[in-house]
């Protein structure tokens, strides 16, 4: 059956976010300039204002999470050095394996559990100093909302711990923040709190917060300004890059204090989902916009996504992990009922 294209209901990812009206005006009317000669005044209002709400000292903005991540790591390691990170990270699984192939940092990929955590001994465990046949730990990856794991938030206490493990060895912790805002907004914390925890933050605009394109990396004003140098190295520093940071400055403006309304909905999703027969969802893991949620055994995930999209329902195969819907500022309540329709069609057709 044809679907249009305006009626489907995407929960694929909040990546999928067009900008606001807003965001859309105030690119237009961005000032901008040379940002490889610090002249463009949006780009360095956004960047003092990511430095400002996440308590850090400055900030640098990247074009994408990904390289927000692989500017961080190449900052904080050097050659041989390895960054420990956990098992089901994105680092890991879906960034290509970039800071391996371009800055030899290869990973010490220890388990995560169901909450998003790594284990505090097993990192102590872990870390290896400077002596001749290891390689020296150089940074300690963690990832706040945990994408993986149902979005799950790491919370102050938990982030505090690591932290005191980490500098007790002289590591720095480096924070995936790419959703650091949905985990405030589910923990009822500032993100500050969170970013005070960590070394170095990387946050994504593209998600939640909707803008187009753009990432920021932020830390304290040394850390940083290798993070820049990094930038450049891997071809990612711009010029009149204000047009689009001209979106993420609207972003941090207007869509943060939002994000309660996607966690809502998510948990309705999760709830709805799981009053299906056969379908398995943690509800207790699922605190802010992504619902990860596992067909009766006997189901094939590719089939079950597909006859989502037949269904004008679009959600992402999470392959051994299950199905993945995420709600976004286009994921309204008519939106969340269509797709609970739908579940109920795909995943228990005798009840429809
Ligand atoms: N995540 C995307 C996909 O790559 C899976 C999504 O749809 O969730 N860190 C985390 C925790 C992320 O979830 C993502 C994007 C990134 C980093 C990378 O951001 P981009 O896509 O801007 O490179």
């Amino acid at each position: 059956m044809f679907t249009a294209l305006s009626s489907i209901v995407d929960l694929r990812s909040d990546t999928v976010t067009k900008p606001t009206p807003s965001m859309r005006r105030a690119m237009a009317e961005a000032e901008v300039g040379d940002d490889q000669f610090g002249e463009d005044p949006t780009v360095n209002r956004l960047e003092e204002r990511a430095a400002a709400i996440l308590g850090k000292e400055a900030a640098v903005f990247v074009a994408s999470g990904t390289m927000g991540n692989l500017a961080a790591m190449l900052a904080h390691c050097g050659r041989g050095d390895e960054a420990i990170l956990g098992n089901e990270s994105h680092i890991f699984w879906f960034e290509s394996g970039g800071a391996a192939a371009l800055g030899g940092i290869p990973f010490n990929l220890r388990a995560t559990n169901r909450w998003g955590q790594l284990d505090l001994d097993d990192v102590k465990g872990a870390i290896r100093a400077s002596r001749p046949g290891y390689p020296k730990t150089g940074v300690i990856c963690i990832e706040n909302t945990h994408n993986r794991c149902g979005g799950m938030p790491l919370s102050v206490n938990y982030l505090r711990e690591l932290r005191s493990i980490a500098h007790a060895s002289g590591v720095p912790v480096h924070m995936d923040g790419a959703r650091i805002f949905n985990a405030a907004a589910a923990l009822g914390v500032p993100a500050a709190a969170l970013a005070a925890e960590v070394d170095s933050v990387q946050f994504c605009l593209t998600k939640g917060l909707a803008a187009p394109v753009g990432s920021l990396v932020v830390g304290d004003r040394a850390f940083v300004e290798n993070a820049r140098r990094q930038r450049k190295i891997l071809g990612g520093a711009m010029r009149q890059a204000g047009v689009i940071a001209a979106a993420g400055l609207v972003a941090l403006e207007e869509m943060i204090d939002r994000l309660p309304e996607d966690h809502a909905r998510a948990r309705q999703l999760a709830e709805g989902l799981a009053a299906i027969p056969g379908v398995e969802v943690d509800l207790e893991t699922l605190q802010s916009n992504i619902v990860i949620f596992r067909p009766a055994a006997d189901m094939d995930a590719t089939r079950v996504a597909e006859a989502f999209a037949a269904e004008g329902v679009r959600v992402s195969n999470y392959g051994l992990r299950g199905l993945r819907m995420v709600t976004h500022y286009q994921i309204d309540d008519s939106a969340v009922e269509r797709a609970l329709r739908a579940a109920t069609a795909v995943l228990a057709p005798a009840l429809v």
